[in-house]
């Protein structure tokens, strides 16, 4: 039996346009990660990830994103076979099948499989993201109401204030609620143990685009790590209630290559020698942001 040409025609056309379609949305979302390093207007998903952590959270994340759509549809297909074939008018005498040992069994035990082949790199990724051995470089974040203090125990202990600069000061491209006077200073490239403690409240030290959420805890330190791929700045934000000024407490970081890092250090080591950090910080809480601290 011959078919006509027009319906290939028409299916060929369906998939082209399919795979258009799919081939646009795609060049979007790399198009949004090549450029971001902070959020964007009407983001969907994460953001471009800038360290090795967020790389396998990323791709972790997409797998994930495929599991989930399979039994989102699969539940879908279910449930409409249901409603059309076993709907009360096609079987007015309803089946009295209650018990179907082996179907039980079946719905038990795939999801068990699911869920471990989850875990498994679910896992390998909670390891991977959670300790380095031999960290090139030490960072200690203390968490204040409301701004963080960050000090370089192996550079000299070198150590200031960061503290949010108010949307009516900003100069033309800063961001609105992410800016800070003093922003955490990195090299690219170096594996960074990040200490993370609080003076005073519960804080969450929140990069997203670097993988890490750690908690300020007052009277304990938690460790995290990172190491930055590409120079760029980088924000986040306390990502734990802390009090009135909870919003006011973002994390900008800028991540320089090696050399500029050096060159940053000398002139750092100068500057916040010279107690200007705690001048800044002082004008800062002079104008609303946050508390005056001394002995940082
Ligand atoms: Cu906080």
């Amino acid at each position: 039996m011959l078919l006509s040409k027009e319906p290939f025609a028409k299916q060929r056309a369906i998939r082209a346009a399919f795979v258009a379609t799919l081939a646009a949305a795609a060049a979007f979302l790399v198009a949004g990660h090549a450029f971001a390093a902070g959020p964007r207007p009407w983001q969907l998903n994460f953001g471009a990830p800038a360290t090795p952590v967020m790389e396998r959270l990323d791709t972790f994340w997409d797998e994930l994103l495929v599991i989930i759509f399979a039994i989102g549809t699969l539940v879908l297909v279910l449930l409409i076979i249901v409603m059309l074939r076993f709907n009360g008018r096609r079987n007015p005498v309803p089946s009295r099948v209650t018990h179907h040992s082996l179907l039980e069994i079946a719905w038990t035990v795939v999801p068990v499989l699911i869920l471990i082949i989850i875990a498994i790199p679910s896992f390998k990724i909670m390891y991977y993201m959670d300790n380095i051995k031999h960290p090139q470089m030490i960072i200690k974040v203390t968490g204040h109401q409301w701004y963080w203090n960050y000090s370089y125990p192996d550079q000299g202990n070198l150590s200031f204030s960061s503290t949010f600069v108010p949307n009516s000061k900003l100069k033309p491209g800063q961001k609105e609620y992410l800016t800070v006077d003093n922003p955490l200073v990195v090299p690219v490239g170096t594996s960074i143990r990040v200490l993370v403690a609080s003076a005073d409240v519960i804080h969450s030290w929140f990069v997203p685009s670097f993988g890490v959420q750690e908690y300020a805890m007052p009277g304990r330190v938690n460790h995290a790590w990172f190491e930055v791929l590409r120079p760029g700045t980088y924000y986040g934000q306390c990502n734990q209630l802390c009090g009135i000024n909870h919003a006011l407490m973002p994390i900008e970081i800028k991540a320089l290559s090696k050399p500029a890092f050096r060159r940053w250090l000398i002139q750092a080591k100068k500057t916040f020698a010279e107690g200007k950090g705690q001048r800044a910080l002082r004008l800062a809480a002079a104008a609303g942001g946050a508390r005056p601290q001394s002995g940082n």
